[in-house]
């Protein structure tokens, strides 16, 4: 099928056939997808999402939506020479206009563009991450995207008030009406989060403000085992109505992170894992930590490092936040994003190691994550030529323990195959019946979630 229809039908400067501008859509950020497409695609309103998908749907023409290309599980790379549609261009946020805490964003703008607009009236967006400088909304509420700070905020869902989209036939649905409390059948922003582009392109947003917090301070501990890390972050959740982030990481990231980044080393090197607490609130969050239970464990332990001032806090979060470049300088890891209940975290942790040394003795995993949302990253370099077995025996032993094989990065193309582990045969049959409602043709992220859902 030409796009050359396509092409007379949107103005111009929005179709780019270039080879060199699509090559850098079309491979994903891990470096393990390496998709090709006849076409770049960027709409800049939501007529004109609406006139592309109505133009693909006729012509049985699929799409990947894209947002930054951040996505970590192939989501947005076409692998079956799908046409991108990159949403970067829409772009446009300003505050509501009867709404003082909201914004509204068009898909395209980034997390940061976001939180820089926040701030300017001393309110925070409650999602945030390594990546937000080039995440964007669209790809953000695609992913329900997690993050640091979902102890206190929640994921992305928790976030999006109103939604605008266009299903894979070019309907433009949902509203911007900005109303918490609209039960008024189906929630759409509630089941469009998390949908991965395979149900609609979503256009645009009414995001939920928090007030800024008036202080800020980062704790790092350095602890000698798993319990003692799961431990105090259960006391830091349990004991502190200011925590607002919990991040666990080990001696072999940071000694990535520190080769990579020519960083300080950590109490050289006493303490094997760390815990990086953040805390906000009014002005006075020490005092009031030292008042509580782990005001013992600031005063006494050894291994403690506390950041009141941006400039601190910000090189504390270094340790943690250059977790995943410094792994993928070293090669294309093998990445799972796991969640565990916290009882059976230690269990899991102490066993990885031997799992993937048993399949694979030449494997180096590394592990980091959102200790409070029991969500672990496993980032494992060198999986070949084990990748898929290495996969699948982790995931089995996540279901065993009561976890989830997804945690914030979404299912994608990377996670299909394992879906089955997770969800049952009705519930699978019923999400490919709802794909086929807002996207008859199955022209939207075709074998996105499902491995075949065309
Ligand atoms: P893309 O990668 O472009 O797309 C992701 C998915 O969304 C694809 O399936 C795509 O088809 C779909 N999509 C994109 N835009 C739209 C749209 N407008 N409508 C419908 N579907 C769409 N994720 C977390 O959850 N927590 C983290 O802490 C985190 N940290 C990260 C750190 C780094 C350094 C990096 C590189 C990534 C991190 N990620 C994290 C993963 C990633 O940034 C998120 O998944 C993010 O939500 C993707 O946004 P994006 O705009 O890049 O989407
Ligand atoms: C994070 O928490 C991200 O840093 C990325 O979710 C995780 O690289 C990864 O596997
Ligand atoms: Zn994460």
């Amino acid at each position: 099928m030409s796009i050359a229809e396509l092409k007379s039908l949107l103005g111009s400067g929005r179709i780019s056939e270039d080879e060199d501008i699509i090559k850098t859509y079309s491979d994903d950020w891990t470096g393990r997808y390496r998709g090709s497409a006849r076409a770049v695609i960027s709409p800049q309103s939501t007529d004109e999402v609406a006139e592309i998908l109505n133009w693909c749907s006729t012509n049985r023409v699929g799409v990947v939506p894209q947002g930054g290309n951040t996505g970590m599980v192939g989501g947005s790379t076409p692998l079956n020479g799908e046409l991108i549609i990159s949403l970067r261009k829409m772009k446009n946020v300003n505050f509501s206009d009867t709404n003082d805490n909201q914004i509204v964003a068009e898909a395209g703008a980034t997390l940061l563009e976001i939180q820089n607009l926040a701030l300017e009236r001393s309110m925070i967006y409650g999602v945030d991450f390594a990546a937000r400088d080039s995440a964007t909304i669209g790809g953000t509420i695609a992913t329900n995207a997690g993050g640091l700070n979902v102890l206190r905020y929640g994921t992305t869902r928790r976030q999006i008030i109103s939604v605008e989209a266009v299903t894979g036939t070019g309907e433009i649905i949902g509203n911007l009406n900005g109303l918490d409390k609209d039960n008024t059948g189906y929630h759409l922003p509630s089941l469009l989060c998390g949908s991965e582009g395979t149900l609609a392109i979503v256009t645009r947003a009414k995001l939920r403000l928090r007030p800024k917090p008036k202080e800020n301070v980062s704790i790092l501990f350095g602890l000698d085992t798993i319990q003692d890390a799961v431990n105090l972050t259960e006391a830091c959740v349990s004991t502190s109505t200011e925590i607002i982030a919990c991040e666990l990481f080990f001696q072999k990231g940071v000694d990535l992170v520190r080769e990579a980044y020519d960083l300080q080393p950590l109490w050289n090197n006493k303490n094997s894992i760390y815990l990086l607490c953040e805390f906000a609130g009014d002005l006075g969050v020490l005092d009031r930590l030292n008042e509580n239970v782990l005001g013992e464990m600031l005063r006494t332990h050894d291994s403690i490092l506390v950041a009141t001032s941006d400039r601190e806090r910000q090189r504390l979060w270094q340790y943690r936040e250059l977790h995943t470049l410094a792994i993928s300088n070293k090669g294309i890891p093998l990445k799972l994003d796991v969640t565990i209940p916290l009882g059976n975290l230690t269990h899991f942790l102490d066993s990885i190691a031997t799992i993937c040394g048993n399949i694979n003795p030449l494997s180096i995993p590394y592990v980091f994550g959102h200790s409070a949302d029991g969500n672990m990253h496993l980032n494992i370099l060198q999986s070949e030529p084990n990748v898929a077995e290495m996969e699948e025996e982790i995931l089995k032993f996540v279901v065993s323990l009561d976890g989830s094989i997804s945690a914030e990065h979404g299912i994608g193309r990377a996670k299909a195959p394992y879906l089955h582990l997770q969800r049952n045969e009705e519930e699978i049959r019923l999400f490919r019946e709802m794909k086929k409602a807002f996207d008859p043709k199955g022209i939207l992220n075709p074998d996105v979630i499902f491995p075949t859902s065309r």
